[in-house]
């Protein structure tokens, strides 16, 4: 089922128009009630008459993270205080998190976004879906359950942890849809099979999964582990949340939710927009936010765009799986890599079990990674010199298909940390080299 039929399958022409009249209403809106766009817009020298057809948008000035949080909490903000009926905040690692608002009208438009992503994936009013993202200020959660409602699923609101509990509620609800990070759902297909169920034999059907990047590799592992169709969708708070990209049943890319967000792809170095079928970081510019609308918002989310209309019949431009991030990028004595490229050839191996660490340290100027990786149940059997050309084959795979000279560490089955939320495999040591 085609969530919005009309929006979904339009004409690129048609497309364009609203995307252009949409452009000029929130260029003019942010120039009018957001002091930090009018300066910027100045120091740039444009103003919102200037936008005539959607290729302007590139004389408008970029908005990153930064800015958002210069002007926390709610600086950006483009409607007063009581007008505001959610927040959300995105986790900062470090210091105060993004804060994000929605107007009434924002979040019909949300839920309704996500609606479109639940029906891409196949999901239906039929499905009882469990949220096992954490309920809270992340917009995982929030966000999910109300699409899903929207549609007319039965919705467990789980939220994340306790997982024998999770599995023995999708067992007695008869869960068919799972929510959650890739991470998550391979950390509760580990502990079902520990709990000596069947996977297979549950009504699950269908993951939507989303939040953290993952390889292809990872979902076909997830799919054989539940034995269910995995999907794939993207958001970020800043923009609205989940609800920017999914992948419809063909999981061929991303559709873009495009009448409410116009996508850009940019060399990351100079800023210049690269053409379609380049990688480079996603930049988007909310077309229909009110509280909170950002123009050239720079995601460092790095992604590939696909006009080609899809088979499924939507016409929707497709952004290929996340690749890294533009601060994800490690570089190892000269070699430039993203950690979903190392989880690629890990998830090829043999004997391997797909939970990994990769630890980067300092030696003197250069750059260090040492890639913990667990073994297989069935492969640690104690053999020394079986896991030592276990070890050997990983250094030298990683050596061939990547040019990466890292330590490889096989670790015991079941020793690394498991992640309900988005899992953290980087563990950077630099500092305290
Ligand atoms: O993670 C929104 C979301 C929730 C999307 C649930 C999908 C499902 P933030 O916490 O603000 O928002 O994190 C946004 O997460 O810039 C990406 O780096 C990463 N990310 C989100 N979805 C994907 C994905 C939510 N499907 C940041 N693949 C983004 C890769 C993703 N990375």
């Amino acid at each position: 089922m085609i969530w919005d039929k009309e929006m979904e399958t339009i004409k690129r022409e048609e497309l364009q128009k609203i995307q252009l009249e949409r452009l000029q209403q929130t260029v003019a809106r942010v120039y009018a009630k957001v002091p930090f766009y009018r300066q910027a817009f100045d120091k740039a020298g444009v103003r919102p008459e200037d936008i005539k057809a959607l290729e302007d948008v590139r004389r408008l000035p970029f908005t990153t993270k930064d800015n958002l949080r210069d002007n926390y909490p709610f600086g950006m903000f483009a409607v007063p205080k009581q007008e505001l009926v959610r927040i959300h905040a995105s986790s900062g690692t470090t210091g105060k998190p993004t804060v994000v608002g929605y107007t009434r009208n924002d979040l019909e438009v949300w839920s309704d976004l996500v609606a479109r992503i639940v029906a891409l994936a196949g999901g239906t009013a039929e499905d009882v879906a469990q949220v096992a993202f954490g309920y809270g200020l992340f917009t995982g959660a929030f966000g999910l359950h109300y699409g899903l409602e929207k549609i007319g699923a039965t919705v467990v609101p789980a939220s994340t942890g306790n997982t024998e509990k999770q599995i023995m509620l999708m067992q007695d609800f008869g869960t068919t849809i799972l929510v959650s990070t890739p991470s998550y759902a391979l950390y509760m297909a580990e502990v079902a099979e520990q709990m000596g169920i069947n996977t297979s034999r549950l009504p699950l059907r269908l993951g939507l999964f989303g939040s953290e990047a993952s390889t292809e590799e990872m979902r076909r592992e997830i799919e054989r582990r539940w034995n269910i169709i995995a999907t794939d969708n993207y958001g970020l708070s800043e923009i609205i949340g989940p609800g920017v990209s999914g992948e419809c049943h063909l999981k061929q890319g991303m559709h873009i939710a495009e009448d409410h967000f116009l996508v850009e792809v940019i060399d990351p170095q100079t800023g210049e927009p690269l053409p379609y079928g380049e990688v480079g970081e996603l930049v988007f510019t909310t077309l229909t936010k009110e509280a909170l609308p950002l123009i050239r918002y720079r995601t460092k989310d790095l992604s590939v765009l696909n006009p080609e209309p899809c088979a499924c019949g939507r016409t929707t431009v497709r952004m290929e799986k996340i690749k890294g991030r533009t601060d994800d990028m490690l570089i190892i004595k000269g070699v430039n890599v993203f950690p979903s490229q190392i989880e690629s050839v890990l998830m090829e191996m043999e004997g391997v079990a797909p939970h990994y660490q990769l630890v980067v340290t300092k030696k003197g100027y250069l750059d260090e990674l040492e890639i913990k990786v667990e073994v297989k149940d069935e492969w640690f059997t104690g053999r020394f010199k079986e896991l030592e050309a276990l070890e050997h084959s990983i250094t030298q795979k990683l050596q061939s298909v990547l040019s990466l000279n890292a330590k490889v560490r096989l670790v015991e089955p079941r020793s690394l940390t498991r992640f309900e939320g988005k899992a953290k495999r980087v563990l950077d040591l630099r500092n305290n080299c």
